[in-house]
Formats: structure tokens, sequence, C-alpha cells
């Protein structure tokens, strides 16, 4: 992996969280099957490692805990939803990215056959997306009364006013992304690492078409499993709602970290 790799924003996310070795997977190589399968977890990715429920005893991903209660985003989200979405949808996509870095250290220890990798770097691109995706989405949200909603102070609304010509702006151009997302998919808010910029991305399933170079600091879900129980088929009243519980504080946190680290 190197920067020349078009590779799609949460897979490049998901390979920094791993150190920048990509499938490579620092700290294995053939026949180091006893070591550890990741030796530098989430260099690169604006998480910490607890945030991304890196376990270093274990040497995997476990879930995250959600830094709130399910209910918390009522009624914007619904309690049910957030259940659902945390426990079984994001829970799975942990597992099957587990379940790829197994998969390709077998075939790296050459105990499983070289075609292989094309499988498993396919699954490690999915499920790591979404695991990426989604341990963002819950830091980035937060109680419309307690810190969700408004508007964005300090670096990032700059940033924001120079980027996208005003707030409101942004925040149609924003809806608009993830009102148009075919399918199941992301709009993302992201910072540009070469041009400085920021950019409003859409990514479809939860790797693919998205920004090259992009690292996102605030996503909305909006695969039908994100809201479907609530607003049926009403994906605009989803997107609009959704405005206000984007905690501005973490993004523009996030804004910062994201900055400095691509300084
Ligand atoms: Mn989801």
């Amino acid at each position: 992996m190197n920067e020349n790799t078009n590779t799609e924003l949460s897979r490049r996310m998901m390979l920094g969280a791993m150190g920048v070795g990509g499938v490579s997977l620092a700290g294995m190589s053939v026949g180091a099957s006893a070591r550890p399968m990741i030796a530098m977890p989430l260099v690169g990715a604006p998480l910490s490692p607890e945030q991304m429920g890196w376990d270093a005893a274990k040497g995997e991903f476990v879930l995250p805990a959600l830094p709130y209660a399910p209910e918390a985003m009522e009624p914007h989200i619904d309690a049910e939803t957030m259940t659902i979405h945390h426990t079984k949808h994001h829970a799975s996509y942990v597992a099957g990215l587990n379940k790829a870095l197994k998969g390709l250290a077998s075939v790296r220890d050459q105990q499983a056959e070289p075609w292989q990798i094309k499988y498993w770097s396919r699954e490690l691109a999915f499920n790591g997306g979404g695991h990426v995706n989604h341990s963002l989405f819950w830091q980035t949200i937060a109680p419309a009364a307690k810190g969700g909603g408004g508007q964005p102070s300090g670096g990032v609304s700059d940033a924001i006013k120079a980027d996208f010509g005003g707030f409101e702006k942004f925040v149609g151009h924003f809806k608009e992304a993830a009102k148009q997302v075919e399918g199941s998919g992301w709009a993302w808010l992201a910072l540009h690492k070469v041009s400085g910029k920021l950019l409003v991305v859409q990514g479809e399933k939860q790797q693919d078409f998205v920004g090259w170079g992009a690292t996102p600091i605030m996503g909305i879900d909006v695969w039908e499993h994100a809201y479907y129980l609530k607003y049926k088929n009403d994906r605009a009243a989803y997107v609009n709602a959704f405005m206000n519980i984007i905690n501005w504080a973490k993004v523009g946190e996030l804004y910062e970290a994201v900055k400095t680290k691509q300084a």
C-alpha cells in the first residue's frame, strides 16, 4: 500500500489504522503466526485505539461501547434502531474484520491458498470500512440538548465557511449528498490531505466511491438499517433530523487532529 494506490477512503483509514502496513499487516510475516496480528494499530486514524475497540491483549478488534445510552438520540434516532445498529450490524463488521485479518494471515503463513488474498482483501475493505465508519459515526453524534446540533465553532467552522461558502451552504451540500447516495452508503465531511480543504463525499456500501486521500471527520449512515424502523422510506426526513444530533465539538476536535497530523 502506498500513496499512489487508488483505494477508497474507508479502506485507507482502515489500513492507516493498521500502521500503513495495509494488507501486509504490520507485525506479521510468513511463519510468524505466533506473533500479534497487528503490531501498530490505529496509526493515522482519527480515533483512538479505545474508540476503535482495539484490544491489545487479544490482538483484535472488539465492538466499542456506545458513548451514551441507546435512547439518547430520541426522537431523532429511536432506541431500537440504535441498539440493533450497534449490537447487530456494527458487531458483524467487527467480527468480519477480525476474520479477514486472520484469513490474510493464514495466506501469508502459507496455511491457505494465495488466491484467497483477493477474497480476504475484499472482506477486509468491506468489514474494516464498516467498523471504521460506525466507530466514527457513534463518536460524532450527541443528544440534541447535550452537544448535538447547532453550528460548529473554531477552526472547523472557519474551514467550512472558507471551503463551502458558509455553514448553510455546507448543510445543503451535505444533505443532498446523503439523500442522493444510491442504495446503501454514507455521506461524509472529510479533510482532503493534498489540498487541505474540506470535502463532502459520498460512499457506497461501506467502502466504495469515496474521496481518495481524504479523511472523514463526520458522516451520516444512510443504509436503511440506520433509519427504516422510524422513517420507513423517508430518508430525507432522517437526514434532516440527523442535523440535530451532529456533535460539532467532537467534529472540530477531529478536524484539528487530522489537520495537525496532515501538516
Ligand atoms: Mn450502519
